[in-house]
């Protein structure tokens, strides 16, 4: 059974990642009208993955003793400035929802509450893979700068990069 606090403290994560679904769902878009095929279908997959980190807890609440509280959205930001400033602020989107988890591991850990601590673990592995993810595009992007057959295969190849592909790229 989930304490109060904590069940609060998961609810909000459940918000967290359903607007990291309408966040990257609003970069698809954005990106579908400029042509930029490559870049929306990994913004549509992302959205995608995103709706499955909610899911997840959402499940995990209901089945520990919790309810889970589906609630209203913060609306996404819709207008980029260009591709590039749009692939930093999902960098900087990323870093805030790891420092969200890890004060929710946090609250885990106050409480008691093992179970959680190590259902939170694959969140916690999760983020650092999407960090990784996010640090491998944003190089790709400095190296290409204006160039425009470089932005036609970056467009093309985006697609390509997976979370695993980055994740090695930054063993090395
Ligand atoms: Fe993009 O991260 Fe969810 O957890």
């Amino acid at each position: 059974m989930l304490t109060k606090n904590l069940e609060k403290a998961l609810n909000k994560q459940i918000q967290i990642e359903a607007e990291s679904s309408q966040v990257y769902l609003s970069m698809a878009s954005w990106a579908e009208v400029k042509g930029l095929e490559g870049i929306s279908l990994f913004m549509y997959k992302h959205s995608d993955e995103e709706r499955m980190h909610m899911l997840k807890l959402i499940k995990y609440v209901n089945e520990r003793g919790g309810q889970a509280q589906i609630s209203a959205l913060q609306a996404p930001s819709s207008d980029f400035k260009s591709f590039q400033q749009m692939f930093q602020d999902l960098y900087e989107h990323e870093i805030f929802v790891s420092k969200s988890i890890n004060d929710l591991v946090h609250v885990a850990l106050e409480e008691r509450d093992y179970a959680t601590h190590n259902f939170l673990q694959w969140y916690v592995a999760e983020q650092i893979e999407e960090e990784a993810l996010a640090r491998t595009i944003l190089d790709k992007i400095n190296l290409i700068g204006n160039d425009k057959g470089g932005l036609y295969l970056f467009d093309r190849d985006v697609q390509q990069i997976t979370v695993e592909s980055a994740a090695a790229n930054s063993a090395d």
